[in-house]
């Protein structure tokens, strides 16, 4: 219940999602095209952002990633939702959902996702376009991800295990199967034939024989049928809406410190989740695409091995786990936990040139009662290193400087107001804007749709 001492019609005042005439000033002024990208390594609550702006935009697009994406979220009536493959603009009912080029479809996921969502009430029928460019992800390609993981023993990366490794693969090295191939099944079957053989030839443990091939053909039929509908040349539907006026909205998945180019190499994703991968990966022009907004947790956390200068090793990473429910949307794993690490922070920052950020999970901080913010990296010769290393060893010798807060030990999931935050609480996000530069205009202080303050 939102309680204002004001004349106005309260339809006037807050919109359905609860959302302030200061929020929705906020909200109306990003640009024409705007993006959602996360800020570290993934899982900073992109998707709550994504819906809450979606009713504000006529499309939502995914450029990047596939169904290891996890993003979850709350419609209004507290029902939750778990989306891989599909856009977080699918709970509003007036938003189309774009799954662009750059993404990696696995079409089993993808049916039992849209399934899932229309068993929940919420309609996908002529609200989902799939680019005819976007390429295939086979079950094979999951098969090969587990493969290849175990190939490197003590040395995994920590792969979600989805395909998406070996689907852009298959892209870059030129011999993948794109959506449009689904409309030629005469010679499908022989592009299969030759991705199969080559994992086979590849990976002594993967089986493949003639069986395998007739029987996958014959499920592709069935899907190529079902997907036809969805199929779109969204190269020219999204310059055709720019063009149009509307108003579109990037929603990333994954994190910069996941990048492909920019993140803890070889311990990232295989797709551009940073501002590069959303002219990439739907074919739109830079000079379109307007502000982009960071998405950052008030902790850190990352899944899967690689270097995580400010991780909190035992309790102290067990306690942030437990407060913030740290564990994978997509495969449940616990997430590894830590401090704000504001120098990976300014990297990220540099790389996409953000117009603000919001800050998540605020509240998750709450009964700390101090919080410390990682400011420096100090190389083990004494020197202060002045950018984010690519060199993983020294990622993993460095130390950590520290900045200590205080704490505000109070509730605050209830506060809708910067103003009447904890002093404490705005001294830490206060202090973050100063590190790095860029304005906080939404902090999240829950999961819930309305469970955001604008600033
Ligand atoms: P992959 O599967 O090849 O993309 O894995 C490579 C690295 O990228 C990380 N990655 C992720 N990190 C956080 N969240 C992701 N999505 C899910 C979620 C993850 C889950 O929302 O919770 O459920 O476990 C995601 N997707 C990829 C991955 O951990 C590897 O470090
Ligand atoms: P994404 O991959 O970036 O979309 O993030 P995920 O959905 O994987 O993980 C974020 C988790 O944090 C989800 O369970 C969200 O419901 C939850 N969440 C998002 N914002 C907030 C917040 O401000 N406070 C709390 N407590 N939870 C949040
Ligand atoms: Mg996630």
């Amino acid at each position: 219940i939102i309680v204002c001492s004001t004349t106005k019609p309260l339809a006037s005042v807050v919109d359905r999602h609860g959302v302030s005439e200061s929020g929705l000033s906020r909200i109306e002024s990003l640009s024409q095209v705007s993006g959602v990208l996360g800020c570290q390594w993934g899982d900073e609550g992109k998707g709550k952002l994504v819906d809450i702006l979606a009713k504000h935009f006529d499309i939502v697009a995914r450029c990047q990633g596939g169904a290891n994406a996890g993003h979850t979220i709350y419609n209004s009536e507290g029902k939750k939702f778990a989306l891989h493959l599909v856009p977080s603009g699918i709970l509003n009912e007036e938003t189309v959902c774009v799954i662009g080029n750059g993404v990696v479809v696995h079409l089993p996921g993808l049916f039992k996702e849209i399934d899932g969502l229309e068993s929940n009430g919420v309609s996908c029928q002529g609200r989902i376009l799939v680019s005819d460019r976007a390429h295939l992800l086979f079950d094979f390609h999951q098969e090969i991800d587990g493969l290849r993981e175990a190939e490197l023993a003590k040395s995994f990366i920590g792969t979600t295990k989805r395909g998406i490794g070996p689907c852009y693969s298959s892209k870059v090295i030129r011999n993948g199967i794109r959506v449009s191939d689904l409309r030629h099944m005469d010679t499908f079957p022989q592009k299969l034939d030759r991705l199969l053989s080559d994992a086979a030839a590849r990976f002594p443990g993967f089986k493949y024989g003639p069986d395998m091939l007739r029987e996958e053909v014959e499920r592709y039929k069935k899907f190529a049928e079902r997907l036809e509908p969805f199929i779109t040349d969204t190269v020219h539907f999204m310059n055709d809406a720019i063009s149009q006026n509307k108003k579109i909205l990037v929603e990333g998945g994954q994190a910069t410190m996941l990048d492909i180019d920019f993140g803890t190499y070889p311990f990232v994703t295989s797709s551009s989740p940073s501002a590069g991968g959303i002219c990439t990966g739907l074919g739109i022009a830079p000079r379109v695409v307007g502000d982009l907004v960071g998405v950052v947790k008030a902790y850190t956390t990352r899944v899967g091995s690689g270097p995580f200068p400010t991780e909190i090793m035992g309790k102290g990473g067990d306690l942030l786990r437990f407060a913030g429910q740290e564990f994978g949307t997509t495969t449940g794993r616990p997430r590894r936990c830590g401090w704000l690490d504001i120098v990976a922070l300014r990297y990220c920052c540099q790389i996409n040139g953000f117009a603000s950020l919001n800050l998540t999970k605020l509240d998750v901080l709450s009964d700390l009662s101090e919080i410390q913010l990682g400011v420096t990296y100090r190389h083990p010769d004494g020197s202060i290193l002045n950018s984010f290393p690519s060199d993983l060893r020294l990622l993993e010798q460095l130390k950590v400087e520290y900045e200590v807060l205080h704490g505000w030990q109070s509730d605050i999931s209830s506060i809708r107001k910067y103003s009447d935050l904890p002093k404490s609480a705005r001294e830490y996000v206060e202090r973050i804007e100063e590190l790095v530069g860029v304005p906080t205009h939404y902090i999240g202080i829950g999961p819930g749709r309305d469970a955001l303050i604008y600033k």
